[in-house]
Formats: C-alpha cells, structure tokens, sequence
C-alpha cells in the first residue's frame, strides 16, 4: 500500500477519501485553497499545503501547484475525488510524468471518455447497447444531415463530442429546425469546449437516469456492482439517488452489469467507473461513461457492504479486485439525500457560518459531510455541503429513514434544501418509484 498520498480536492469527498487512507494506514496531504484553511480534512491531514487563492482556477485546477505539493511531501500518489481534475487526462498524464500514481484510470481511457463519440463507439464495439444515433462526427453537408435524421426519426438531439453532463446538446423537433440546430451546437462547442465536433442520435422524450457502478484491476479483471437510479435531478444536478433502481429485474442487471464488467476489460479500464444510461421502456441505452468516483458513490456502498474508495487505492497500487462477481450481493435498498447550502424556493448558493450542526443517526443512517459547529460555508466552490444516505431492508424503510434522519438534522445558520429533500422524501409518486428525468422539475414546476 501506499505510504502517503495528496488528496486533491475539498469538502465531503476529500473528508471521504482521508478516511479510507486512514483504514489503510496511509497518510494524507491535504491540498487546499486560502478560503479552505478550516476544512475538516485539512485539519486531519498529516500534512497540508496552500496551493493558491480561492478561485478554484488558482488551486484546485492549479496542476503544477498540486504535483509541486506531491513533490516537497514526498507523496506517491494522488487521489483527484470528483469534479476539478479528477476527468482532466492532461493532469493524468502529468502526474504519470511527474513520478506519482493517478489513483484512476490511464489518460488515454479519460481522453477516449472524454470525447463522447470515441467513448460510444468503444462501447458499441464492446456489445453496450447505445442511442440510435450516427456515431460519427457530422458533416458540413446539410443534405445528408437531412437524410440521417430523417433515418433515425425526430425528435433527434444534436451533441457536442466534447460536452457531457448536459452542456453542448440541443434538440431538435422538426425537419426546418435541423440545419441551424446543428450550426448553433457546432459554435457553441467550438468556444465552450475548443472542439466544434457534433453528432446525433435519436432524442429519448421521458426516460430513467439508470447508471452502473464498475471496478477494474491491473490484471484484466473487472466486476459491477449494480445500478443506481440518478433521475431525481434539477438542471443537469442529481439531487436524490438511490440503489437498486426501482423495477430492475436481476436478470436486467446482471444483462447490463456484465457487458459494463466485459467492456473495462476490452478497453483497458482501470479503477471505478460509471457506465451512464438512459432506461426507457424497458431498455438501456448508454450514454456517457464517467472514469472518477461518483458523488452518490455511498448507495452503492450500503447495498454490496463494499468500500468503493479503498478499493480505488488497493487498485491504484497493483492489488487485485478483493471481490469476485459471485461475491457481489445487493442487499436491501439506500436512497441519498444531496444537501446543499441554498435557498430552497429560488435556489440560490447560500454560503455562510454554520450556527448549529446537529449530525442524524440511528439504524441504516449514514451522514458524508465536512462541516461542523462554526465551520464557515464558502462563496467559491460548488453549493454541496454533505449527503445523507439511508439504508433499509426495503425502498420504504430506506425512505422511512430518511425522513427520521431529515427531521433528526439541524443546520443552523444558512439556507438549506433540507425542505425540498422532505418534500421529496413524502411526495407519493417518488414512493411509487421509477420516475423518470423530468418529474421533479415538472413537480417544481420549471418544465
Ligand atoms: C439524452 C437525452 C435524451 N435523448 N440523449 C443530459 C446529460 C447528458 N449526460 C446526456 N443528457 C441527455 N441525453 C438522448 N439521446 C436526455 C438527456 C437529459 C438528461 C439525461 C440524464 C439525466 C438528466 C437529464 C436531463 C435532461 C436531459
């Protein structure tokens, strides 16, 4: 195992990630910004360094700050979390270069993710299923744009190769909107990702954010561990997640989960990743594939038992997988509440000193965050200041948890959208089950 690593990110996650090194024996640098000297983590780090001033641009996404922090602690790795560097193959490649470990996948894999199109066609080689779409860059030829899109059948979405997780796609409804459509992507990719590549596939009107969790060695194995259902979202943000997903048959999951394990071993994948679908009518359709821990990481946690970020750092060090598929069990059900520092009408960031932390707890209830009595909630950085996770023998002891542990926390001080997560948790279709991607904006009435 590994005697030190840098954790380069902030909040829940490196909290998260400072704890498996603790498990394992490893010790931790902390890398922070000047607005993040009172981070939880920071103050547990073995060693911390001041990277830059509060913009994240300056510190978090500063890569020769970061790899010098390896450097003058004499670090053998870096853990990148989630968001900031931990999709960035240059930062990878760099940390490769530089002599230390990236605790993930190799640049070449995040570049090959990174670009969409290269991304679907590997897992259409790998037996994924995928949107009907053209799976190429689209042409300059507006009659044979036409033509494709009047093959797969309107409504098509036009998406940037450089985009994901929402930015850079349109849709289109009609065959007169088709040729501006793809012009105004193609610009709007070109200055929002410095790559005007475009494709296009057949547009899915209501579906299911259904997405699979996988873990893959250095020796050419690789398992999944089940789906999480990511659909409860706003804008492109997740706020509900949830594991399994509601109405997924075995027989479906281990359909999926298996060809997700087969294709990390047909690309060379290292580490945990998420294989994104879209679930309608009963099939899946890959979407985009994820190469980094995921924020709703801890659903799938509570249902296998299975520590995802220890198992990153076992990888990452040469070790094999320490579970076979036969040993992968899904056991009852665990939903998580995103929690953030907002106002829970207009949702507006709503940074500020926390008066009260008061942390829920009982049976099945288990609370990710860094903030604590005092702790002071920055203006800079993403508005998520921790995650509730409930875990049940069934979805409804899961969701009865949750509203125990809702009404249990006190966060004093700042807005929250502790009342939205109550509003959710207590709406009768969420207890149903298995809505689709637009219910909660249509509930709140932005649809
Ligand atoms: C789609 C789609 C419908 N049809 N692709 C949005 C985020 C990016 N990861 C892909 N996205 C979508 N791609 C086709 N062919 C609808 C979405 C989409 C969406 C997907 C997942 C979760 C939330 C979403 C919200 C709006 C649109």
């Amino acid at each position: 195992m590994f005697d030190k690593i840098v954790i380069a990110n902030r909040g829940e996650i490196a909290l998260r990630i400072l704890r498996a090194c603790r498990e394992l024996g490893v010790k931790v640098v902390a890398v922070h910004s000047e607005a993040d000297r009172d981070l939880k983590h920071v103050r547990l780090a073995d060693e911390s360094v001041c990277i830059g001033p509060a913009a994240s641009a300056d510190s978090y996404l500063n890569i020769p700050a970061i790899i010098s922090a390896a450097e003058v602690t004499d670090a053998e790795a870096i853990h990148p979390g989630y968001g900031f560097l931990s999709e960035n193959a240059d930062f990878a490649e760099k940390v490769k270069q530089s002599g230390f470990v990236f605790i993930g996948p190799n640049a070449d894999t995040i570049r090959m993710m990174g670009d969409k199109i290269s991304a679907k066609n590997a897992m259409i080689a790998a037996g994924i299923p995928c949107v009907p779409g053209n799976n190429d860059p689209l042409s300059d030829d507006n009659k044979k744009n036409l033509k494709l899109a009047q093959k797969i059948g309107y409504p098509v979405i036009i998406k940037a190769a450089g985009g994901g997780g929402g930015r850079g796609m349109r849709t289109v409804h009609t065959e007169a909107a088709l040729i501006n459509a793809i012009a105004m992507t193609k610009a709007e990719a070109g200055s929002a990702f410095g790559n005007p590549t475009v494709y296009m596939e057949k547009f899915l009107e209501d579906p299911r954010h259904i997405e699979f969790q996988v873990m893959a060695d250095a020796h050419g194995n690789a398992i999944h561990l089940g789906e999480r259902d990511c659909s409860m979202q706003r804008r492109h943000q997740k706020v509900v997640e949830e594991a399994p997903a509601p109405g997924i048959t075995e027989e479906q999951r281990r359909f999926i989960g298996e060809r997700c394990a087969k294709a990390c071993v047909d690309i060379g994948y290292l580490g945990a990743g998420t294989f994104e679908f879209l679930y309608e009518r009963g099939e899946f359709y890959f979407i985009e594939m994820n190469t980094r821990v995921q924020v709703e990481h801890p659903v799938t946690e509570m249902v296998t038992g299975f520590d995802i970020v220890k198992e990153q750092l076992r990888i990452a060090c040469g070790e094999r997988l320490s579970l076979s598929q036969d040993q992968v069990k899904i056991q009852g059900h665990a939903i998580e509440c995103r929690l953030n520092a907002e106002d829970p009408q207009s949702f507006m960031p709503c940074p500020g000193t926390i008066d009260q932390f008061h942390m829920p707890g009982g049976p099945g209830i288990r609370c990710e965050t860094h903030i604590y009595n005092g702790y002071k909630v920055p203006p800079y950085y993403d508005s998520m200041i921790g995650k509730l996770i409930a875990h049940g023998e069934t979805r409804k002891s899961a969701i009865a948890r949750m509203n125990t542990a809702l009404s249990e926390i006190i966060i004093d001080g700042i807005k929250t959208n502790i009342p939205l997560q109550q509003d959710i948790m207590n709406d009768s279709a969420f207890a149903a089950g298995g809505q689709n991607i637009h219910y909660l904006e249509k509930k709140l009435g932005i649809y």
